[in-house]
């Protein structure tokens, strides 16, 4: 197939998926094409079936806001004629799908398929700004093949859009090579030279992640226990997250790491991972963290629970309870047979169910299937 994909390129779990499945199904024989403003952040292999399609998007005085969605538009028309693609596949509904309608009808009477995939701000862009319900609602309803990275996610978009729209659950996925135990000797003996159990976590810091809340658990953790804590990623909370540190007196004891890349080599050297947000359509990273064989600490929200099972690859704690996750964190740190059990249980579960050679062929089916209907 030739297939064009859209994302937003930057540091983001929904980036990750659409690049790794662009990856996955380029080395499947698929012809790829990323149409986007930027080039993915982690698309690395050079092959001879990927392609990427700068959006450049013209500033002129009379625009206050440049228009990317059409710029995105005209760049998808162009590459899908110029390319003959089968089909678009949008990540993220607002504003790619809306594109990607566009630039079906420009393309008519050539029938050129679409997809969106429902990663979750979407939804949540939704319900904080109800003026973007009927464009989100037509464009969902627009594309041939709708999917959404967990139940929770496919459960609340019908609720919001009503329960008529097919929505295939697809769930994200982890190069299952790429993420294993293996720990760097040299990240342990830097950041925790005395032995000490080291925690992290990894996002953007946008306020959803709670990384305010991070630093809370840790602090209880840290009285109880000689611990590390490594702050992994970057974004609007990262000041307040570090200012929070230092009121603590742990400026010594938490590294703020900024943007990193290979995530799987800073988790993989971890004893814990902490995921406190408020919400999650599916946490990425807990299942990251457990294709590492790292036991993981996260709010019970949204789709977490389909990734992380309570008690068996970690714990899930109420969002907010600090009190409440710094117990369980403390638990699975000072029981060493609990936090063996709980890496054995998350390295196998992320082996048998969310390995990318397992998911992908589920996207193909998919877009098969939309090639396929009439
Ligand atoms: O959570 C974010 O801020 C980033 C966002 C994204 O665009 O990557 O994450 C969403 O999509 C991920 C990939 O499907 C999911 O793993 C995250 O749970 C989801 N974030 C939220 O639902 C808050």
């Amino acid at each position: 197939m030739k297939i064009g994909i859209t994302c937003y390129p930057t540091y983001g779990g929904s980036g990750i998926v659409a690049t790794e499945l662009g990856q996955g199904l380029a080395d499947r024989g698929h012809d790829i094409h990323f149409i986007s403003y930027a080039l993915p952040q982690r698309l690395n292999a050079a092959r001879a079936n990927i392609q990427f399609h700068e959006v450049a998007v013209t500033t002129y005085p009379l625009f206050d806001h440049a228009p990317y969605a059409l710029a995105l538009a005209a760049k998808m028309a162009e590459v899908a004629a110029g390319h003959n693609l089968d089909l678009l596949h949008c990540h993220y509904a607002i504003p790619h799908s809306v594109s990607a309608y566009l630039a079906r009808a420009m393309l008519l009477p050539r029938r050129l398929r679409t997809v969106t995939t429902l990663h979750g701000t979407d939804i949540t862009l939704v319900g904080a700004d109800r003026s973007y319900l009927p464009i989100t609602r037509f464009s969902i309803e627009q594309s041939d093949g709708v999917t959404a990275v967990s139940a929770y996610l496919a459960d609340a978009t019908h609720g919001m859009i009503g329960a008529d729209r097919e929505i295939e659950v697809i769930p994200n996925f982890v190069d299952c090579a790429a993420y294993a135990p293996a720990e760097l000797p040299a990240l342990r003996s830097h950041f925790a030279p005395g032995g000490e159990k080291l925690l992290i976590h990894v996002s953007n810091f946008r306020p959803v992640k709670r990384p305010v809340e991070v630093v809370r658990i840790f602090e209880q953790v840290a009285r109880e226990i000689p611990a590390k804590l490594l702050m992994v990623g970057d974004g609007p909370e990262r000041g307040r997250a570090e200012w929070a540190a230092r009121e603590a007196g742990l400026e010594r004891k938490v590294h703020f790491l900024g943007k990193q890349d290979s995530i799987g080599q800073w988790i993989g050297t971890s004893d814990l991972l902490l995921l406190p947000s408020l919400t999650e359509s599916f946490g990425l990273v807990a299942l990251e963290a457990m294709a590492c064989g790292v036991p993981v600490v996260a709010s019970r929200v949204g789709g977490l629970p389909e990734v992380v099972t309570d008690g068996e690859e970690g714990f899930l704690v109420e969002p907010g309870d600090i009190p409440g996750m710094a117990r369980r964190a403390l638990e699975i740190l000072t029981r060493e047979t609990l936090a063996e059990r709980m890496a054995q249980n998350g390295r196998r579960k992320a082996l048998e169910r969310f390995c990318a050679a397992r998911i992908i062929p589920m996207y193909e089916a998919h877009y098969l299937k939309v090639l396929e209907s009439a």
